[in-house]
C-alpha cells in the first residue's frame, strides 16, 4: 500500500483520493484553495455528488487535506485544464504549477500520474521536463497519464466500473500505475504509451461531439423535408451498427465542447472535427431562428428560458448553449426571463419561481431537459401568448397543446 499525494481536490481529484484512501492507501489531498482544505478539515464536503458523503465518512482515517505537497510514493495530478476562449487553446498553467510543486519532493522510484486532460504530447513536452528539474530523469522516476473518464452525476460509479487507460513512459510505469488503480477499479485496465493515452481521452469526447453534430445536422435537414428527426434516429438506431445521439440546443460542459479544440490545437489536418464544433456552437442560433418566427409581430416580446445548466439535473452552467441563446435574445431587444431549479450561479439572473418566470411570456423555450420540467402544468402558467419551443423534444406536448399552447419542436415538422 502506498502513500499518495493528490494535487487538486475538485470533482475528480477528491473522489479519486477517497476511493484510494478507502482501499488501503494513505492519501494526502492538496489544494491551493484554502477554503476547500478548511472545509474538508472540518469534516464537511465542498462538492455535491451522489455517494460522496458516505465515502468521505468511510475513508476519513486514511485521508487528510492540506495546502502543501508532501513527500510520497505516488503523486497524482488532477487539476483543471481550462479552455482559453480567446485563443481556443488549452491552458496548462494549473498542470504546470502542480508539476512544479512536486519537484522539491520527487525522489527516484516515485510515480507521477497525470489525470488532468491535456493536449497530445503535453506530458512529454511540458510536464516531464518540469519534473526533471528535480535532477532526476524520467525513467528514474515513473510517469503515466491515466485520463479520468467518469461522467458528472455518476462519478463514483463510473470511477469504479469504467475501464481505464494507463499510458506509461515505460513498462514499469504502466505496471505500477495499474497496481495502484487495481485497488478500486473493477473495469479492465488497458496499458499503452503516454502520447496514445492523451490522444484516446480526447478522441472519446471528440467522437461524442461529432456524433451530436451529425444529429444536429440531421435535425436541420429533416426540417427541410418535413420529416420528424426524432423518429428517424429512433428507427435508424434499431440497426445493430448505428448509434446516433440526440439533437439539441448545442453542446455544453467543460469536456465535450472543449476537448476537440485540445485535440486539434497542433495540427493543420482537422476538418470534420472543427466543422462539428461549428455545427454544435451554432445550434443556439438555429433555436433563435425558430423562436424569432414564433414571436414575430408581437410588440415588446418576452421569452422564458427553461433550464440553463449544460445538461439535465445538474447545476453546472459551464459552456452552456443557453448563454449564447439568451445573449442573442437580449441583443434583439427581447425581455428574457430565466427559470432553472438547479443553477445557482449564472451570468444572467435566474428566477427560482417558475410562475414568475412565465408571467407575461410570449414563448416558453426549453433549453435544458431537467426532469422536474415534465411536471409543469401548462394550464396554470400566466403567459401572455401560449407558445412553447422544445429544443430537446422532451416535454409532454399533448399536455401543452391541450392547455392551448402552440408547440414547436426542434427537428420536427410543424403541426400548424
Ligand atoms: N448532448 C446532446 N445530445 C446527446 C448527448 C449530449 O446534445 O445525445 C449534449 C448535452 O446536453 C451536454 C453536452 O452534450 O450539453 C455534453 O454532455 P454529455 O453528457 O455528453 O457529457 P459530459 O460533458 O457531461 O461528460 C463527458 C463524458 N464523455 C463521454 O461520454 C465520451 C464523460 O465520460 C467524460 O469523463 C467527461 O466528458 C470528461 O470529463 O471528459
Amino acid at each position: 500500500m502506498a502513500k499518495i499525494c493528490i494535487l487538486g481536490l475538485g470533482y475528480i481529484g477528491f473522489p479519486t483520493g477517497l476511493l484510494l484512501a478507502s482501499h488501503g492507501h494513505e492519501v494526502v489531498g492538496v489544494d491551493v484553495n484554502k477554503a476547500v482544505v478548511e472545509t474538508l478539515q472540518k469534516g464537511k464536503l465542498h462538492i455535491v455528488e451522489p455517494g460522496l458523503d458516505e465515502l468521505f465518512a468511510s475513508a476519513k482515517d486514511s485521508f487528510s487535506a492540506s495546502t502543501e505537497v508532501c513527500d510520497a510514493d505516488v503523486f497524482l495530478i488532477a487539476v483543471p485544464t481550462p479552455f482559453d476562449k480567446e485563443t481556443r487553446l488549452s491552458d496548462l498553467s494549473y498542470v504546470k504549477s502542480a508539476a512544479e510543486m512536486i519537484v522539491p519532493h520527487l525522489k527516484a522510484g516515485n510515480l507521477v500520474i497525470l489525470e488532468s486532460t491535456v493536449s497530445p504530447c503535453a506530458s512529454e513536452k511540458v510536464v516531464i521536463p518540469i519534473l526533471e528539474k528535480s535532477g532526476i530523469k524520467a525513467g528514474e522516476f515513473l510517469y503515466s497519464h491515466c485520463p479520468e473518464r467518469a461522467i458528472p452525476g455518476k462519478t463514483l460509479y463510473e470511477m469504479e466500473y469504467n475501464d481505464r487507460i494507463v499510458g506509461g513512459i515505460d513498462e514499469t510505469s504502466c505496471e505500477v500505475t495499474r497496481d495502484i488503480y487495481k485497488s478500486y477499479v473493477k473495469g479492465d485496465i488497458h496499458l499503452t504509451d503516454t502520447n496514445t493515452a492523451e490522444f484516446v481521452k480526447l478522441t472519446e469526447n471528440t467522437f461524442r461531439d461529432v456524433n451530436i453534430a451529425f444529429a444536429n445536422e440531421l435535425a436541420k435537414v429533416a426540417e427541410d423535408y418535413g420529416v420528424n428527426v426524432w423518429k428517424v434516429i429512433e428507427l435508424a438506431n434499431k440497426h445493430p451498427r448505428v448509434n446516433i445521439l440526440s439533437p439539441g440546443p448545442g453542446v455544453g460542459g467543460h469536456c465535450i465542447a472543449v476537448d476537440p479544440w485540445f485535440l486539434t490545437e497542433n495540427t493543420q489536418n482537422a476538418e470534420l472535427i472543427l466543422k462539428s464544433r461549428t455545427i454544435n456552437d451554432t445550434m443556439p442560433n438555429f433555436v433563435m431562428m425558430h423562436v424569432r418566427k414564433m414571436i414575430s409581430g408581437i410588440e415588446n416580446p418576452v421569452i422564458t428560458v427553461l433550464g440553463v445548466a449544460y445538461k439535465a439535473d445538474i447545476d453546472d452552467c459551464r459552456e452552456t448553449p443557453a448563454t449564447k441563446f439568451i445573449k442573442m435574445a437580449v441583443n434583439e431587444g427581447y425581455t428574457v426571463k430565466i427559470h432553472d431549479p438547479f443553477a445557482k450561479q449564472y451570468v444572467y439572473p435566474v428566477c427560482a419561481n417558475l410562475d414568475e418566470a412565465c408571467e407575461g411570456s410570449d414563448c416558453v423555450v426549453l433549453i435544458t431537459d431537467h426532469a422536474v420540467f415534465k411536471e409543469i402544468e401548462p394550464s396554470m402558467l400566466k403567459v401572455r401568448t401560449k407558445q412553447l419551443f422544445d429544443s430537446r423534444n422532451f416535454l409532454d406536448h399533448a399536455k401543452w397543446e391541450d392547455a392551448g399552447f402552440g408547440v414547436r419542436i426542434l427537428g420536427y415538422p410543424h403541426r400548424a
